[in-house]
């Protein structure tokens, strides 16, 4: 029984030192010291050991089991160390690196301008409305005292959808402001931002699809008066307080009278005086940059309202060429071609 202990212990301390894993380990310490382990039997066998012989061999037992059991710690230490370099050797990342940069995305400059045209709006009190960019005639002309033979109506002008005999692509926000005055009673103060479409070729100055800002009030009492205090203050908060403002009469079927608005050039007011070569107004000095007028009764009539208790005016302009002159860009076609070398330089 001694030789077979000092056995059974020898053969665990040499197979406990040849682990090279916890694993492995686990396996050995089962076999020598798990439930059915041969250690744990030796004791178990000590009771059919005479009486007399008990104590000593009890003793030897407990020992080659202590021993055992402490080389498993030992190696257990041994094999989580070596796991723990292992780990350190192979998953080690270099915090100093520099991170991976994301491209960031820009806001496109004509939302840029957009933005900037619909908070001074909003500013004075105006809700922003939104509409769909397929439209009927209704919407689009007849609504907004347009003649039946007025030329926008017409296929040179106009873009018709082929997918049914009363579809059009919007040529311009108007439509969006009847539908609101439909559904909405007086007083009412609006800005309607969005695309619109015309049949025209690309070239610098003309895009078939271009941006508009139209807005309008509608309440009792409003008079061409609050037009023009509403439009001055607009234009000084996006061109600067001192900028000259001009009213010229103009025709429109939604609006009567209507006018154009011009601001001072920019250019040629700092210089304190004309120049017939300027890039920006071509020596004109003024720029033309909305129309406007008081809505017409024939289109309040239309949204159901009586022109006899309620008055309005409307204004539009458009997006793209404030812009152009915003930024000093001479060719519109760049705000559609999405070339990012372009749209990056416009800071957010
Ligand atoms: C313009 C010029 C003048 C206008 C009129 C209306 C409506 F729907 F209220 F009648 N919306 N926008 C308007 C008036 C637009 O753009 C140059």
């Amino acid at each position: 029984m001694e030789e077979e202990l000092a056995r059974l212990r020898e053969a665990a301390l040499a197979e406990i030192a040849a682990c090279g894993t916890e694993a492995e380990l686990e396996a050995v310490r089962v076999r020598y010291l798990g439930r059915k382990g041969s250690l744990t039997e030796a004791v178990r066998g000590l009771g059919r050991v005479p009486p007399a012989e008990r104590p000593a061999l009890g003793a030897l037992v407990n020992q080659a089991k202590e021993a055992v059991e402490a080389a498993v710690a030992v190696a257990g230490e041994r094999l989580a160390a070596a796991r723990l370099a292992e780990s350190l050797a192979h998953d080690r990342i270099d915090v100093t690196l520099p991170g991976r940069r994301r491209p960031r995305g820009h806001a496109h400059p004509l939302r840029l301008v957009e933005d900037e045209i619909v908070d001074v709006f909003v500013g004075m009190g105006f809700q922003v409305a939104e509409g769909p960019e397929v439209e009927d005639d209704y919407h689009n002309f007849a609504a907004l005292n347009f003649g039946a033979d007025h030329p926008a109506r017409d296929a040179q002008d106009t873009l018709f959808l082929a997918d049914g005999p009363d579809l059009l692509l919007r040529t311009h926000t108007s439509p969006v402001q009847i539908r609101y005055m439909r559904a909405t009673q007086p007083p009412l103060r609006v800005v309607v931002p969005g695309t619109v479409y015309r049949r025209d070729d690309l070239d610098p100055t003309h895009s078939p699809m271009f941006q508009q800002v139209e807005g309008f009030m509608v309440d009792e009492r409003v008079s061409f008066a609050d037009l023009k205090g509403v439009l001055v203050h607009f234009l000084r908060r996006l061109f600067g307080a001192e900028t000259g403002v001009r009213f010229r009469p103009s025709f429109f079927p939604f609006t009567e009278p209507s006018a154009e608005v011009d601001i001072a050039c920019v250019r040629c007011a700092a210089a304190g005086a004309a120049d017939p070569a300027c890039r920006v107004c071509r020596g004109r000095q003024w720029l033309e940059i909305l129309g406007a007028g008081m809505i017409h009764p024939n289109v309040l009539r239309a949204v159901g309202y009586d022109p006899e208790t309620v008055q309005g005016f409307a204004f539009g302009l458009g997006t793209d060429r404030i812009a152009i002159l915003r930024y000093g860009i001479e060719d519109l076609r760049l705000f559609y071609e999405n070339d990012l070398r372009f749209l990056a330089q416009f800071p957010s």
